[in-house]
């Protein structure tokens, strides 16, 4: 492993959970555990409405990320339909997702995007399939 480039994770960015509606999700998890939504935006390409909501209001520490389906044939409506709501994802901070990439691969894992694509707040993002990382959807988000 020593000859292999870093990968370079800074932190936990966000767990991904999804969601059959929004705004009911968004009152449960503010009623339940007085957690705030501090983003919300429709992502066209992911086809997500998605929200993240958070325990500090400046939305600095953890976030959830609740996401719900914009059309039936989006990700989020395959993984409602197979599993119903729960846990889709976790994300990972990375400073340099090229980088990051690029050692991934070079560790024989599956990116599902060839290049980058938009994620929230036009983070460039991208995933290694679930197979390849123990049973887990792992997003890669490199902030603006
Ligand atoms: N977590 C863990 N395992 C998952 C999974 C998930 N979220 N989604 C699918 N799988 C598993 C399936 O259960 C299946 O397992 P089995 O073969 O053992 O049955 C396997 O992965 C492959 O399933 P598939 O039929 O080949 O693929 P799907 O059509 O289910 O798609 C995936 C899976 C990951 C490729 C798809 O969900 C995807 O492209 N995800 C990335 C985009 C995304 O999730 N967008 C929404 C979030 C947007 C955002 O975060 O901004």
């Amino acid at each position: 492993m020593d000859s292999l480039p870093a990968v370079g994770l800074l932190r936990v960015d966000h767990v991904g959970i999804a969601v059959a509606d929004l705004d009911e999700a968004l009152a449960f998890y503010e009623r339940a555990f007085g957690l705030r939504c501090v983003h919300q935006e429709t992502n066209e390409d992911q086809g997500v409405r998605e929200a993240m909501v958070a325990a500090e209001p400046d939305g600095t520490g953890a976030r959830i990320q609740l996401l719900a389906p914009l059309r039936p044939d989006s990700a989020i409506a395959k993984f409602l339909n197979r599993n119903g709501p729960g846990l889709q994802q976790l994300a990972y901070t990375v400073r340099n997702l090229d980088e990051t990439s690029a050692a991934l691969r070079a560790r024989g894992l599956r990116l599902l995007y060839d290049e980058p694509r938009r994620g929230t707040a036009g983070a460039r993002i991208n995933f290694v399939h679930p197979k390849d990382a123990g049973g887990v959807l792992v997003e890669l988000v490199e902030p603006v």
